[in-house]
């Protein structure tokens, strides 16, 4: 297999993080591309995923898979020890709900407001500015929610590590790149994040 990704991009992070809980890493060649250079518009790449993002998770089939909840689902079916998206159909729902509102409640928005505050990407999009700022806030209200979420359980889907937390731990971090970042009104967020942060998936995701 062989993934692609970029450095420091918290997307692909979350997959890198993924492989180094199962021990996996070393299965899987890492293709860093250099996304300001626009590595991933080239013709070669997006034939295999049109979105023109990664991560992409190249299979030795041929087959492309984007879309890191959904590259990161495929690998803890195929490789699923430990379990990080749920057994039960109820756990797997409840997981992939606090997937989903920690990606459109705080990697989303991050996200945007570091593309349209910067201009990182202005050679491909229109940045807006208002939108940035606007994204920023409903960033830190998110915080707000996770706030609460982990003063009543262990971790952000409840009582054990899953893919919600590898999605929360990189949006977090990616936050620091507009200035969001935990402080004192989030005395749970922090201890969850000092744990998450001495597992040794989370050095090792820094690639
Ligand atoms: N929803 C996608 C987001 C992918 C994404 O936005 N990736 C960023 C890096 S974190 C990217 O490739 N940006 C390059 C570009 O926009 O040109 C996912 O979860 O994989």
């Amino acid at each position: 297999m062989k993934l692609y990704s970029a450095s420091k991009a918290p997307s692909p992070r979350r997959v890198v993080m993924l492989l180094a809980e199962k021990s996996l890493l070393d299965q899987v060649e890492i293709v860093s591309l250099d996304l300001a250079a626009g590595d991933n518009l080239r013709d070669e790449f997006v034939q295999q995923n049109p979105m023109a993002k990664v991560p992409m998770l190249a299979l030795s089939s041929g087959e492309c898979l984007s879309e890191a909840g959904a590259i990161n689902r495929y690998l803890d079916q195929c490789y699923p020890e430990p379990n990080l998206c749920g057994v039960s159909p109820l756990e797997q729902a409840h997981i992939d709900m606090w997937d989903r509102h920690v990606e459109i409640g705080l990697l989303y928005p991050v996200g945007m407001a570091f593309q349209h505050g910067s201009g990182f990407f202005k050679d491909r999009m229109t940045p807006v500015p208002a939108w940035g700022q606007e994204c920023a806030r409903s960033a830190v209200a998110f915080l707000q929610v996770l706030e609460q979420q982990l003063a009543r359980h262990a971790y952000v889907a409840g009582e054990r590590f899953t893919v919600a937390d590898i999605t929360a731990l990189c949006a977090l971090d990616f936050a620091k790149v507009i200035q969001v970042r935990i402080d004192d009104r989030h005395p749970s967020i922090q201890r969850w994040y000092a744990e998450c942060q001495a597992r040794p998936s989370y050095a090792a995701s820094w690639q």
